[in-house]
């Protein structure tokens, strides 16, 4: 199912990745909802295996569930339920990532983040429960031009459900229901490549209608996005998977990581969307980095770009936030060295340490919050001014200056040449003086950053120089001085 079901006026999901309950709750309350976000993807709700390695709990042994009992080092199963209430509360939705695919890997003493236990060797899972016999046989998963393979055997050595079997469809439908009483909206699939689409499209038709009570209308279904990693070249295709829902669009986070990183001229992207192979923009989700491929895991390789390139990735951000194509997610990190490191966490114990919030609205203690960075959130206010509005009057230097009108709402200029940008430009706007939200945010009627004079007939004198912190200026009617 493909409508994402925000609320009116928002249009960006964020990810909060490793964060706590409380602290998601708090910051829908505090920012993401005053802020125009409209959805928040948080990290897997399932009771997972511990894993201590290296002296540290790493990210991923979150995508190893051992019950699906709700309490992980996010927080309890109450904690879960009043952040869904209190975001729903201030118009910004709960997504899911949900692991259907597997349990855990092999792990001699297997305990989980709510304390069952699971005999890994033989497969077996007794606070589901799930015995061997509701999983594939062993094989591990070596070739991608196998699609059988893909999807009945192990990856990286989880051990496979079988989703085929209605017992395990009814443990499935079960925990998806349970969480959409709870005011859930929707769900990232994790690893749905690895399982049959059919099997998928089976178990998300059983889920509950949205909770009414939540203030949803009636008979909405869950907003489904699935991850299949499709570059081309092997055998499984994202397209197998629209019929349950919409999918997350690799190329797309490859191709914009290659082009703002330098490997392109900004010119190029003047026919961004399909002409580019990518999926539609109402069959995908589209991001600049994801929690795997920042670090490594999954696809996209060196090409992709993240918080540790900031100026390169800010001017990816907005292009992203300012594009019409397709559903926008904004990645939200927490700092690391190596790819194995864990969030921020208390040496002894493993519990997630909070983010702090400083005097400029950035974390600290350990978090990165990209959504909380002034280019990024104000872009994302941007998205939510000129949605539904076309592109129009497309400028380029022929080079990496590039410019585009959003209807009569925004107008939003790229500079990534070693040289200053300086043009008078169409930008389609009233006449007015309009504050530029990428260098100053407007406070008290006042604009902090760049100011923009716009001529009685739209046109703007645009000045990007190379010395600037930020290759980009975005103007919109929302932000008029
Ligand atoms: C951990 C340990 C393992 C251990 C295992 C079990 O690291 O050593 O064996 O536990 O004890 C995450 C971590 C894993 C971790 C796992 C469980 O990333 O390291 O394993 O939790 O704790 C594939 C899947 C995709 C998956 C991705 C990471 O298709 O679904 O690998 N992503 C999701 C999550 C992810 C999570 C899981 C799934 C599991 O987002 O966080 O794993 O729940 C090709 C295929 C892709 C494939 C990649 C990587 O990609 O197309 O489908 O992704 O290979 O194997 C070029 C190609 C591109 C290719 C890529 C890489 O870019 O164009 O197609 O190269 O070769």
């Amino acid at each position: 199912q493909r409508e994402p079901h925000m609320a009116p006026g928002r249009n960006a999901i964020v990810h909060l990745f490793e964060w706590k309950w409380n602290d998601i709750a708090a910051e829908c309350e505090n920012f993401l909802g005053p802020k125009g976000y409209g959805a928040v993807q948080v990290s897997p709700v399932t009771e997972n295996v511990v894993v201590w390695q290296d002296g540290q709990r790493p990210w991923w042994e979150r995508y190893q569930p051992i019950s699906y009992g709700l309490h992980t080092r996010s927080g309890t199963e109450d904690e879960l339920r009043r952040m869904v209430r209190r975001c729903n509360n201030v118009g910004v939705r709960t997504y899911v990532d949900i692991v259907l695919n597997h349990m855990t890997g092999e792990n001699p003493n297997a305990v989980g983040t709510g304390g069952s236990t699971a005999q890994t060797s033989t497969k077996d899972y007794p606070a589901v429960p799930f015995h061997e016999n509701n999983f594939h046989p062993t094989c591990a998963i070596n070739n991608y031009n196998n699609r059988d393979e893909v999807r009945n055997c192990e990856l990286v050595g989880l051990k496979d459900l079988d989703q085929s079997q209605s017992y395990v469809r009814d443990r499935q439908v079960e925990l998806i229901n349970k969480l959409v009483d709870m005011g859930v909206a929707g769900f990232r699939v994790d690893g749905a490549k690895h399982m049959w689409p059919e099997d998928l499209k089976a178990i998300f038709e059983r889920s509950n209608n949205l909770s009414q009570e939540h203030g949803f209308a009636p008979n909405t279904r869950p907003f489904i996005y699935q991850e299949v990693i499709d570059l081309g070249g092997e055998a499984i295709s994202y397209k197998e998977y629209l019929g349950v829902g919409r999918v997350l669009d690799f190329r797309y986070s490859a191709e914009i990581g290659r082009v703002f990183g330098g490997g392109d001229l900004l010119r190029w992207l003047v026919n961004w969307g399909p002409g580019w192979n990518f999926a539609d923009g109402d069959e995908s989700v589209v991001f600049v980095d994801n929690h795997d491929n920042q670090r490594g895991h999954g696809a996209g390789g060196s090409s992709i770009l993240t918080h540790k390139r900031s100026r390169e990735y800010k001017m990816a951000a907005a292009f992203m936030l300012a594009h019409p194509h397709s559903l926008k997610r904004v990645m939200s990190s927490f700092a690391f060295e190596y790819s194995d490191q864990g969030p921020p966490a208390a040496a002894q114990t493993g519990d997630l340490v909070s983010p702090t919030v400083n005097t400029d609205d950035s974390c600290g203690s350990g978090w990165v919050c990209e959504h909380r960075w002034r280019q990024i959130y104000n872009m994302v206010g941007f998205g939510n001014v000129v949605a539904l509005t076309p592109l129009t009057n497309w400028w380029d230097n022929q080079s990496n200056q590039i410019a585009f009108c959003r209807g009569d709402k925004g107008f939003v200029a790229f500079n990534n040449d070693g040289f200053d940008m300086d043009q008078v430009l169409q930008t389609c706007l009233p006449a007015g003086t309009y504050c530029d939200v990428i260098s100053g945010n407007m406070k008290g009627g006042r604009c902090l950053g760049k100011s923009v004079e716009v001529q009685a007939d739209g046109k703007a004198r645009i000045v990007i120089r190379k010395s600037e912190e930020d290759g980009v200026l975005a103007i919109h009617v929302n932000a008029r001085v």
